[in-house]
C-alpha cells in the first residue's frame, strides 16, 4: 500500500472512540490507529481536547490519527476511582481562566486549588471574578483573592453590563489557547457567549427553561474567538484531585510559604510544633493566614500521596511487566466532594 502523507490536526472534541478534528481543510472525524491504541497501553498517552496530532485520510472521510505531538502544557487532575492516573482535561493551553462569581461567597481555598492545578500543568492561571454587577465591594474582593494567588492576575468582569472585556484581550491573541474552568453557575457559558458576541453555548437560565432538561443539551468544547485565540470550555468538575507531572506548582502557587519554610531551623520542619519555625511565626504575627497554610499542607500531602502511589505502581509493574493501564494503588481512597467542602 502506498504511504499516505501525514497532515496536522487539532482535537476539538473527544467522544471516546471517535475524535472531532480541525484541519486546514475544515472539520472531520478521526479514529485512533490500532498501532497508537496499542502503544497507549504502555504510555497512557491518549489524545485529549487541545492535542495536536498527525493524521492521514482524504477530505470528507474519517481520518486516522497516527501520532501525538508532545504537549506544551496540560490542564489535568487525578482521575476519580481507585487507579492512580491522570485525567487530561485540555492540552496545549497557554492560559487557564478560573471563573468565580462575585455574588456568592466564593471559596478562597478552592481558588488556591485551581491555581495549583494550572501551575502543575505549566499553564498560566488568571482569576476572573464574574458578575461584578451583583457586587458592591469589587475592589475589596479583588484584593482578598490576590492575597491567595501571588503573581496571578485577578480581574473583574460583568457580561450583563459588558464590563472588563478589554482586561481579557491580552490572553486572547491569535495563536494562543485559553481554557475556562470554575464552579457550576459561575457564569462560564455566559462568558463564552459574551466573548463570542453570539449565543453559542447554552447558559443555565436557558437550560432551565428547556423542557428536555439540562442533560440532553450538547456542550461544545472548543471555539475560535473573534480576537483570534482558541477557547476551550472544560466540562464542570465536582471534585478536583490534584495531579502533578513534575512542574512543581506548589512553589509557584505558595512561593511565600516555601520561602519562609527555607528559613525554619529544621530542614524537615513540619510547621506544626517545631521550635524556630518561621512559618508558624508568620502566622503568629499575622503575615500568613493559617487557613492558607493548612490548605498548602493538605495539597502537598495529596501530591506526595499521588507520587508514592505511582512509585508503588511502577515497582509492581517492573516486577510483573504489567501494562500501565492496570496500575493499582496500594490503598484506594474515596474522592471527596470538594465543591461542598
Ligand atoms: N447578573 C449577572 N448574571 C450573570 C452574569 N454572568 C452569568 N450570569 C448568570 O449566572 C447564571 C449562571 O451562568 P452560566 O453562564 O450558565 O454558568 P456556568 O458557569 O456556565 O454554569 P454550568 O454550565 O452549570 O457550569 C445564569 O443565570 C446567568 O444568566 C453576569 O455578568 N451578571
Ligand atoms: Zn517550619
Amino acid at each position: 500500500m502506498e504511504e499516505q502523507e501525514k497532515k496536522p490536526a487539532r482535537i476539538i472534541a473527544d467522544h471516546g472512540h471517535l475524535q472531532r478534528l480541525i484541519t486546514e481543510e475544515g472539520e472531520c472525524w478521526g479514529r485512533i490507529s490500532g498501532r497508537m491504541r496499542h502503544d497507549s497501553l504502555e504510555t497512557s498517552l491518549v489524545p485529549a481536547v487541545g492535542d495536536w496530532v498527525a493524521i492521514t485520510g482524504q477530505p470528507g472521510e474519517e481520518a486516522i490519527i497516527h501520532n501525538l505531538v508532545p504537549r506544551q502544557s496540560r490542564v489535568s487532575r487525578q482521575a476519580a476511582g481507585p487507579v492512580t492516573k491522570e485525567q487530561l482535561i485540555a492540552a496545549n493551553v497557554d492560559t487557564l481562566l478560573i471563573v468565580a462569581a462575585l455574588n456568592h461567597d466564593f471559596n478562597l481555598r478552592r481558588l488556591e486549588r485551581y491555581v495549583l492545578m494550572a501551575w502543575n500543568g505549566g499553564v498560566r492561571p488568571v482569576i476572573v471574578l464574574s458578575k461584578s454587577d451583583l457586587c458592591n465591594n469589587v475592589e475589596e474582593q479583588i484584593r482578598s483573592v490576590e492575597g491567595v494567588a501571588p503573581g496571578v492576575e485577578v480581574l473583574a468582569i460583568s457580561a450583563v453590563e459588558d464590563q472588563g472585556k478589554s482586561l481579557l484581550e491580552r490572553y486572547l491573541q491569535p495563536g494562543l489557547t485559553v481554557a475556562l474552568t470554575g464552579s457550576s453557575g459561575s457564569g462560564k457559558s455566559t462568558l463564552v457567549n459574551w466573548m463570542m458576541g453570539e449565543d453559542v453555548q447554552l447558559t443555565q437560565s436557558v437550560r432551565e427553561g428547556d423542557s428536555r432538561g439540562r442533560h440532553t443539551t450538547t456542550h461544545r468544547e472548543m471555539f475560535v474567538l473573534p480576537q483570534g485565540a482558541v477557547l476551550i470550555d472544560t466540562p464542570g468538575m465536582r471534585e478536583l484531585n490534584l495531579w502533578d507531572e513534575g512542574s512543581d506548582g506548589l512553589s509557584h502557587a505558595f512561593g511565600e510559604i516555601e520561602e519562609l519554610a527555607a528559613t525554619c531551623r529544621f530542614l524537615d520542619c513540619s510547621h506544626t510544633r517545631e521550635a524556630g519555625c518561621a512559618v508558624k511565626e508568620a502566622i503568629q504575627d499575622g503575615t500568613l493566614d493559617e487557613k492558607r497554610l493548612s490548605n498548602y499542607l493538605k495539597m502537598q500531602k495529596e501530591l506526595q500521596y499521588q507520587q508514592r502511589k505511582e512509585e508503588v505502581a511502577t515497582r509492581r509493574r517492573t516486577a510483573s511487566s504489567k501494562p500501565t493501564s492496570s496500575r493499582k494503588p496500594k490503598h484506594s481512597r474515596s474522592v471527596k466532594e470538594w465543591e461542598e467542602a
